[in-house]
């Protein structure tokens, strides 16, 4: 049997793989990716806080601390429509677990060809892979995270139920609306609703995983040995919440809360994210699944203000500052998702946001320098100027 997994060179996807390389020693693991994610970040001139190795090497290094032989990667780029086809008509996976993604808000926002590039990289690549399983004719599971961002910020409960919905006398369950607040959201609400109308007209079965901001560095794999590690980013344009306002608090700069800081999401850590992606291929949930995933919500204020008091117990002396927001967003919002499914598959939790920060805090003081010298790139070059 085999599982493929895409975006295997990510911060997700190294450790997926992994994961899936350890827990299933008997089968092959494929991992494919063309290492975008490292040309987008050298494009904006930053790089992964902590250093990352080549492919080979990892893959060298998996086997060498693992004993096991069983990971192969492709180098692939999932937009070609053949390459696609002909992996999936050879391999004929038991379960794909679709992670490769232009991941960042802030970068779709650049311009129109970042914008495109965006929808056109993460759309095509999904209808790819929907249709080459369709057309083999195979039972895969097809897993892909997209993100609680599909929702945006309503006024009134989440829920990754249908939602019971009367207008006019009349009463329906419909998908919960999506009001996505970037190029690149809207790129995973696109990529919902083909998930969605792939199980409708080809009985595919799927699992949507909505992700909220995942944080870390460390997962049982991971940890074993530097030339393991995944990357770390923590530039305006890569680097998400919390891992940022880790790396700003190591690196003495302070915290940049846009705007008034009550923006309030989901949060999980690495570890948590591998194991609930971990438990979906266990699964093997037939049909149409949707899972919110976050371990717990927090506003940006309350992320920045955990993040100073860890660091003043190491010594640090942390700066919160509100800098004008460069994003359109609700900085004041009800926020309450619901969570329960994920718990459902036998989630436990390994790291939550303070006992994550303890170890991303320690780990991270090592590459302190890799940050103070890319520190120009903690904020876009229009807040640069201004503040
Ligand atoms: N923010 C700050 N200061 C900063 C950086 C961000 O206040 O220095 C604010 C943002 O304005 C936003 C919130 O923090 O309100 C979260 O920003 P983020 O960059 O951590 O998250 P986002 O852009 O929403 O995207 C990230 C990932 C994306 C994933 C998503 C999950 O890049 O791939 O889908 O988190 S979620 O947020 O639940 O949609």
């Amino acid at each position: 049997m085999t599982i493929l997994l895409t975006g295997c060179d990510g911060y997700q996807g190294w450790p997926m793989l992994m994961r899936l390389g350890v827990k299933y020693p008997d089968e092959k693991i494929i991992g494919v990716d063309n290492f975008t994610r490292r040309h987008w970040v050298a494009e904006v001139g930053s790089w992964s806080a902590i250093p990352i190795y080549p492919m080979d090497e990892r893959i060298e290094s998996f086997k060498e601390f693992f004993k096991l032989n069983n990971l192969e990667f492709r180098y692939m780029d999932l937009r070609n429509w053949s390459v696609v086809d002909n992996l999936i008509r050879e391999e004929e996976p038991r379960t794909i677990v679709h992670y490769a993604a232009q991941p960042s808000a802030p970068y779709s926002m650049i311009d129109a060809e970042h914008a495109i590039d965006t929808q056109m990289n993460n759309v095509k690549s999904t209808l790819n892979l929907i249709h080459s399983i369709n057309k083999n004719n195979l039972d895969t599971f097809l897993i892909e995270t997209t993100t609680m961002g599909v929702y945006g910020t309503p006024n009134i409960d989440i829920t990754d139920e249908l939602l019971p919905v009367e207008f006019r006398g009349r009463k329906d369950t419909l998908p919960f609306p999506a009001q996505a607040g970037s190029w690149y959201h809207w790129s995973k609400v696109h990529d919902a609703n083909n998930l969605l109308f792939a199980y409708r007209v080809y009985g595919m079965n799927v699992i949507d995983l909505r992700l909220g901001i995942v944080h870390g560095i460390r997962t049982e794999e991971s940890e074993r040995d530097k030339s393991l590690a995944t990357r770390f980013d923590f530039d305006f344009w890569f680097g998400t919440l919390f891992n940022r306002f880790a790396a700003q608090c190591v690196a003495g700069f302070p915290l940049t809360i846009y705007g008034e800081g009550g923006q309030t999401r989901g949060y999980i850590s690495l570890e948590d994210t591998i194991r609930v992606t971990e438990l979906a291929v266990e699964a093997e949930k037939k049909g149409y699944n949707l899972i919110n995933t976050f371990l717990e919500t927090a506003s940006v204020k309350m992320v920045a203000e955990k993040i100073q008091e860890a660091g003043k117990n190491i010594g640090l002396n942390v700066e919160l500052k509100s800098v004008p927001n460069p994003r359109k967003e609700a900085e004041k919002h009800y926020y309450n998702p619901s969570n329960e499914k994920m718990f459902n598959l036998g989630f436990k939790s390994k790291y939550d946001l303070i006992s994550s920060l303890e170890v991303v805090l320690k780990d991270l003081s090592e590459y302190k320098e890799r940050i103070v010298v890319k520190k120009d790139k903690f904020l876009p070059k229009v807040l640069r100027e201004k503040l």
